[in-house]
């Protein structure tokens, strides 16, 4: 435990933000992601706001599993960790408009993402996520820091053909991966930015009958490069009958399909938390429900959920859905665990993958099947059509013009040429009259 815990936590303290970053990370993050960068918050205060844990819980959190582990560590290496902190990245991907953004919002409760206008979006697909954005946050307690960082990507499978929309999701895991590896490979270590993203949940849409194939697809391509958690999407559409069995077709097709996810450990020297770990894993894949209004329930209690007339689905509430088991495996028991099968499985698989392929230094080579690439190849080609078009009408005009106005210039031109001719008759005519006396 005291191990897992250090690997974790060592490879995270050098990471700060503060610092400057080098080039090429700066231009691949500037590409793919607008930062939201929000001012730390005391952890005492924040974990209680932001996780909506109560004190005493909070507290417990703090104390337990980020305090005394830490605490645990030898005392110069303590030191370091608490100042320093670790980071932490969550990933949500999925389906379009199965309520990723809506999830993100309700985990930090407190608005750091601004809450959505749900009427809007029935009427136009308004607030839908076009483009991959990193919501950051510090919390902290007794010194010690973990940068949080939640990445919502945008939905995939509103087109006909879905085939790559895996890609710009699993490439900004490899991008991560790719800075990373680049910025231990600079002469200067001590200042790595660290986005690999620990944990990806896949929200599945719920339907009631079992995974899709483009879910399937997408979740293969994702096991194998990151921690891949399985939720089930608007948990409260299902009936709890209905909901147990969708949960077990999805189990049944992640292991038909052989999908990697990730494997919750359960044991620990603390009999308390081996029952509580294996609460967490009998809920795999964890049902969700998404909201950041307080509503009111029948017997009197405000709470975060969503309003029917048969009553309220509460987000909190462990008889309604997951929300709070999940919360409590990526901030409380299982975020050292991520942590650290990021850094010695999925990065060093990435590490290994591209050393066997790459010499040292050589950059990466960009695959031309991302849709984003294709897209963008695409309105390009467009656009240059659409100029040549744009000119090839200017020329015609303008050679338009110029054969009109030479044809009046030779209408003038003849017209000139008339009238010297009538000139010079003139003359003749005068000069035979006059004997031709008078000098031409
Ligand atoms: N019933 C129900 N509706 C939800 C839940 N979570 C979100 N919604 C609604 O689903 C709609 C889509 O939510 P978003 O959070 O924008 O979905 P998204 O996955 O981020 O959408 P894209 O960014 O377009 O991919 C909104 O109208 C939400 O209010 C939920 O748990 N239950
Ligand atoms: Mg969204």
């Amino acid at each position: 435990m005291f191990l897992r815990i250090f690997a974790g936590i060592r490879n995270s303290i050098n990471n700060t933000t503060s610092i400057q970053r080098p080039r090429m990370i700066e231009d691949s993050s500037e590409e793919l992601v607008r930062v939201t960068k929000t001012s730390p918050i005391p952890i005492a205060s924040s974990i209680t706001a932001v996780f909506g844990l109560s004190n005493n819980k909070a507290d417990d959190f703090i104390q337990k599993d980020l305090i005394s582990s830490v605490a645990h560590l030898p005392n110069q290496r303590h030191k370091i960790v608490t100042n320093k902190g670790c980071n932490f990245t969550i990933m949500v991907c999925g389906e379009s408009g199965v309520g990723k953004t809506t999830y993100v919002n309700t985990l930090f409760t407190t608005t750091l993402k601004d809450h959505k206008n749900q009427n809007s979006r029935h009427t136009k697909q308004m607030d839908r996520t076009v483009e991959i954005e990193i919501t950051k946050t510090e919390i902290e307690e007794k010194m010690f820091k973990v940068k949080l960082s939640i990445v919502d990507t945008p939905g995939f499978g509103d087109y006909v053909n879905s085939h790559n929309s895996w890609v710009p999701i699993s490439e900004f895991i490899d991008d991560q991966h790719e800075s990373f590896m680049r910025q231990e490979q600079q002469p200067d270590r001590k200042t790595k930015i660290d986005l690999r993203v620990h944990v990806c949940l896949y929200f599945i849409r719920p339907t009631g009958h079992s995974l899709k194939p483009l879910d399937i697809e997408m979740m293969k391509r994702l096991g194998s490069r990151v921690n891949l958690i399985p939720v089930v999407a608007k948990a409260d559409t299902l009936t709890p009958k209905d909901l147990a069995l969708f949960k077990q077709r999805i189990l049944q097709s992640i292991e038909d399909n052989h999908i990697k996810v990730y494997q919750c450990p359960i044991e620990s020297e603390d009999e308390d938390v081996t029952s509580v770990n294996r609460d967490i894993t009998a809920a795999m894949p964890f049902s969700i429900i998404g909201s950041t209004q307080d509503v009111e329930t029948a017997d009197g209690r405000t709470v975060k959920g969503r309003a029917y007339s048969w009553g309220v689905a509460e987000v909190e509430n462990e008889s309604h859905c997951d929300f709070k088991k999940l919360r409590h495996l990526l901030i409380r028991s299982h975020m050292h665990d991520l942590i650290h099968t990021t850094e010695s499985v999925h990065y060093e698989n990435y590490r290994l993958n591209e050393m066997a392929t790459r010499k040292f230094g050589e950059s990466k080579v960009v695959k031309a099947e991302n849709p984003k690439h294709r897209e963008k190849e695409e309105s390009l080609r467009k656009e240059f059509t659409e100029q040549v078009k744009k000119e090839e009408n200017r020329f015609r005009q303008w050679e338009t013009q110029l054969v009109s106005e030479r044809d009046r210039l030779n209408k003038d031109l003849e017209a000139r040429h008339a009238q010297i001719k009538a000139l010079e008759t003139e003359l003749e005519a005068l000069y035979h009259r006059n004997g031709g006396t008078i000098r031409r």
